[in-house]
């Protein structure tokens, strides 16, 4: 993981600061500053800006404002990019040099102990999306409730594929999640994608979920042509396979304004980066009870007079949700622990 993300050491939602840095010193220096010619930049490599809208392990595409499209190298081995960033880049030989991002207002991040990786920036709604024919992994599922709440994005979850034997129960299975709050939406993606329109407007949303949900066929119902921008990156970035392998940011159409990510399907999401303190006002339904156990240290484990204990006892909270937070509790701890 050496060159992997590193949040404990904070980069948080900020790009890294050393390349900050840099931008300002360049900026001085195009607004008339003293400098050597030697320093002076070719017109070719003047700085412009962009969005990232494909990302793969260190190879990006990135929408400039000027709507040209280039394929970008990062610059920085340190320097964390995602689909959703605000990139600034250099052009170099045969395309461009991402030099830093701009601050970010979120930042979707995974990090357990096979893999770190980002996810998309400045996301303000996590889409989940569950089907009748795939197993779900509510884990898995919960893990990207938590990490939405965590980033104070909006949570949804789409049931797709309602043209299938099955969804009954799968209704029944989504119908907590709608209890606690959280908007579900049905759809057949295959059919028609009309009922998830009012979802996405106006929000930059990631599409996330199990392989073979139907995220990628939702993204394809929701914005034409997708089909043929998947094409172009798949290719631009060497891979032509069905099932998604790389992050992708699509523009919605028409005054929408918004975007939408979509993603590789996942089979586990550790969020060992989050503070431990920070994970109980994760969950929602815990949060009335909160601050009214006995001890303010609480760990709702077995403690005596412990409010969030008694609110599984009566039913109010599910055991599972209680049971995974004290796994990312533990997680999350094992991951601070410098022994490790
Ligand atoms: N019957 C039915 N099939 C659907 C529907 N939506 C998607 N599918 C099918 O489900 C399969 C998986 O769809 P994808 O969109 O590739 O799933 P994905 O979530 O993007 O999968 P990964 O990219 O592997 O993560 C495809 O065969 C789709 O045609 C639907 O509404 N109804
Ligand atoms: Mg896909
Ligand atoms: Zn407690």
């Amino acid at each position: 993981m050496k060159d992997g993300p590193t949040p404990r050491r904070g980069i948080g939602k900020r790009g890294p600061s050393r390349s900050e840095g840099k931008s300002a010193t360049r900026a001085r220096d195009r607004s008339g500053g003293r400098r050597s010619a030697r320093h002076v930049a070719p017109v070719d490599r003047l700085d412009r800006y962009g969005l990232v809208v494909a990302a793969r392990r260190r190879h990006f595409t990135v929408l400039l404002d000027d709507g040209e499209v280039v394929d970008c190298v990062l610059k920085g081995r340190r320097t964390v990019v995602a689909c959703g960033d605000r990139a600034r880049v250099a052009r170099i030989a045969g395309g461009g040099a991402i030099e830093s991002v701009e601050p970010r207002t979120s930042l979707l991040y995974r990090s357990d102990a096979f893999r770190e990786s980002v996810l998309a920036a400045n996301v303000t709604q996590v889409v989940a999306v569950v089907a009748p024919d795939v197993a779900i992994d509510e884990n898995l599922l919960n893990r990207w409730i938590v990490a939405a709440e965590l980033e104070r994005c909006r949570f949804a979850l789409v049931a797709n594929k309602s043209d299938l034997p099955g969804f009954d129960a799968l209704r029944e299975r989504v119908a907590p999640y709608r209890a606690m709050g959280y908007t579900v939406v049905e759809c057949a993606a295959k059919r028609s994608a009309a009922p998830l329109a009012d979802l996405v407007r106006g929000e930059r949303s990631v599409l996330i979920g199990q392989s073979g949900m139907g995220k990628s066929t939702i993204l394809n119902a929701l914005v034409p042509n997708a089909d043929a921008r998947v094409g172009i990156v798949s290719q631009a970035l060497g891979s032509g396979r069905h099932t998604t392998t790389e992050t992708a940011l699509f523009l919605l159409p028409g005054d929408a304004d918004g975007w939408l990510v979509d993603s590789p399907g996942m089979k586990v999401f550790g969020i060992a980066h989050a503070e431990p303190d920070a994970l109980a006002g994760a969950f929602v339904e815990m949060r009335p009870f909160l601050g009214r156990c006995r001890f303010r240290d609480c760990r709702h484990d077995r403690e005596p007079g412990c409010a969030v204990l008694a609110a599984v006892d009566d039913g109010r909270i599910a055991p599972q949700r209680l049971a995974l937070l004290h796994a990312l509790w533990r997680e999350s701890v094992a991951a601070r622990d410098p022994a490790r």
